[in-house]
């Protein structure tokens, strides 16, 4: 078999922290179970690659990223440097609509000893998916400033819902949820609200379901979704969002079950005619980069997600994955712990851990 290519961008801020025990858990589950991957580092970040050239990314960065199978991504945004606007669309984005990476998948789990800030929460409560749009909807560079430096200024910015981008991440989550055993879905909407396009995504919701009789959908506006998070997740078992409710519930969830440090995200191209990119929920976490206590388990749980991706369905990439699962719950259970999860050991420590453990 050929190494898989793989593209690494640890990007800003704790990116650059916690992907060395990304790449080192993926390398020691891929040793177990025989599949070689071959890493390529590119430096575009804030700092120091925006600082050098006044862009994220070089001219050809699409050329050169299409070689690869899949991209290892850590953080963008140093606001210090570049406005987070410009950092997230320079690159990020570009990736996700260039590359068409239209399914943002984030799993929020419990995980066992994981204190969580929820009274009477067990693991088995929360345990579902955030399936999010992640090409158009409310992320959008269309609109503009109207009367600029008057007292009439205006913003003005458009959001885009396409009956092909609705279709496909509805379709996706149904399927997802087919899949499982609750076989539920859940449809976060705010059709009182937004008047034309969330009725619209309501509508497509409905005529999509149709083709899927075993899933049982229902839908709730966001705002009373973000408080069912909190009150009663065990509700819940695939979620399917637009780009921005996305996000935000995508933040939310994995607060609820503890600590953002160890939310995942993969964001698919599903007909995998371009790289597919994985990446942890978290940002680049500029009040804390530097002191080496960020957790890598956010990481290193997307590089379990991307070896399963590698596989498409072969059994030992699987096993892979669930290696680094099983290392992953070994360390949240005995630690060592980072910060976040009330402990005080390093980046570094938590990812050798993890190492040994899949190592072992
Ligand atoms: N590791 C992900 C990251 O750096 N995220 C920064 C961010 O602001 N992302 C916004 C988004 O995911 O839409």
């Amino acid at each position: 078999m050929p190494a898989h290519k793989i593209a690494v961008i640890a990007g800003d801020g704790i990116g650059q922290e916690v992907m060395p025990e990304g790449i080192r858990a993926v390398e020691a589950a891929a040793a177990a179970f025989d599949i070689e991957i071959e890493w390529t580092h590119f430096d575009w970040a804030c700092a120091d690659f925006y600082q050098r050239h006044g862009e994220m990314l070089p001219p050809d960065w699409f050329t050169t990223l299409s070689q690869f199978e899949a991209i290892f991504f850590g953080a963008v945004g140093w606001p210090e440097v570049v406005p987070d606007h410009i950092s997230l669309w320079g690159s990020l984005l570009r990736f996700r609509r260039e590359f068409d990476q239209y399914i943002n998948l984030r799993p929020v789990k419990l995980m066992p000893g994981v204190p969580c800030p929820l009274a009477g929460k067990k693991p088995e409560d929360i345990d579902f998916l955030v399936v999010r749009e992640n090409t158009e909807g409310e992320y959008s560079d269309v609109g503009g400033i109207l009367y600029p430096g008057t007292e009439r200024e205006v913003a003005i910015q458009q959001s885009s819902f396409s009956r092909l981008g609705v279709d496909r991440v509805q379709r996706f989550a149904l399927e997802l949820a087919r899949q499982r055993p609750k076989q539920h879905l859940t449809s976060a909407t705010k059709s009182n609200g937004m008047a034309i396009s969330m009725p619209y995504w309501d509508q497509r919701m409905a005529e999509n379901a149709r083709a899927f009789p075993e899933v049982r959908v229902d839908q709730y506006h966001i705002d009373i979704l973000a408080a069912r998070f909190v009150l009663s997740p065990e509700r819940f078992d695939v979620v399917v969002a637009s780009n921005l409710f996305g996000d935000i519930l995508s933040d939310l969830g994995p607060a609820c079950a503890g600590t953002i440090g160890i939310a995942p995200s993969a964001n698919l191209n599903p007909e995998r005619t371009t790289p597919s990119l994985f990446e942890p929920v978290h940002g680049s976490a500029p009040d804390i980069f530097g002191q080496g206590i960020a957790n890598p388990i956010a990481t290193i749980w997307s590089g379990a997600m991307m070896l399963d991706f590698l596989g498409n369905g072969e059994p030992r990439y699987r096993q892979a994955h669930d290696a680094i699962l099983s290392a992953i719950e070994a360390s949240l259970l005995a630690g060592p712990h980072t910060p976040d999860l009330g402990g005080s050991a390093t980046t570094e420590a938590v990812g050798n851990a993890i190492a040994n453990t899949i190592a072992s």
